[in-house]
């Protein structure tokens, strides 16, 4: 199991181009607004380190974090808030999409899914997209799982791996209250970092 025993606020981008190169692992969260991509950053952390906001929509950066001085977790700016558009590439904000096409640093999505939510297109237009990337690792979080009953939880999971095409031992259900998935989902990180 990864421990993380040193985490920092590296920098925040809005221009993909001004992101510097270097030689480290990048780990990126994906998710709609609201998801809980900073409270699962947080709580693995140990610590308040991103933002977190009860208000949908409102990171627009990229924000970077540096972990035990060798490999970087970077929280996304959300999706799913723009009605204005039937696209869902153009709901994308262009920088998220230049940053997960060429970014030769990143390693590893993990896609955040709220566990109450049946996926829509936008989030299987994704999943299918990240799929295409190649040598692209995903990691699937159900999130907010303290907010359903034992049997509903169950019943989401298999309609999610359903819609979603996925299997059921690659997706992880997570609370930050409940202190549920954080030990499975820093022993999957553990492989990803020493590999
Ligand atoms: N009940 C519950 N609430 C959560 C959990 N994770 C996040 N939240 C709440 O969901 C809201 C959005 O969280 P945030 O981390 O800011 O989402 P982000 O927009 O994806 O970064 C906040 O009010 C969080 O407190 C969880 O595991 N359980
Ligand atoms: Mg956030």
């Amino acid at each position: 199991m990864l421990k993380i025993k040193k985490s920092e606020f590296y920098k925040s981008f809005i221009d993909y181009k001004k992101i510097p190169e270097h030689n480290k692992i990048e780990l990126a969260f994906v998710g709609r607004s609201n998801v809980g991509k900073s409270s699962l950053i947080n709580d693995v952390c140990g610590r308040k380190i991103a933002m977190t906001s009860s208000t949908p929509g409102k990171t627009q950066l990229i924000n970077f974090f540096f972990i035990n001085n060798s490999f970087y977790f970077v929280d996304l700016p959300g999706y799913g808030y723009s009605k204005s558009s039937k696209d869902v590439r153009k709901k994308w904000p262009k920088m998220i999409e230049d940053y997960l096409v060429y970014r030769k640093q990143l390693k590893t999505i993990i896609f955040l899914l709220d566990i109450r939510r049946i996926p829509n297109e936008h989030d299987i237009f994704l999943k299918e997209w990240f799929e295409k990337i190649e040598g692209l690792k995903v990691i699937y979080i159900l999130t907010k799982s303290d907010k359903l009953s034992k049997s509903d939880i169950n019943n989401q999971i298999k309609k999610i791996s359903a819609h979603l095409n996925i299997n059921l031992s690659d997706m992880i259900c997570y609370s930050v209250p409940k202190k549920t998935g954080k030990a499975e989902f820093l022993k999957k990180l553990e492989k990803i970092i020493s590999t």
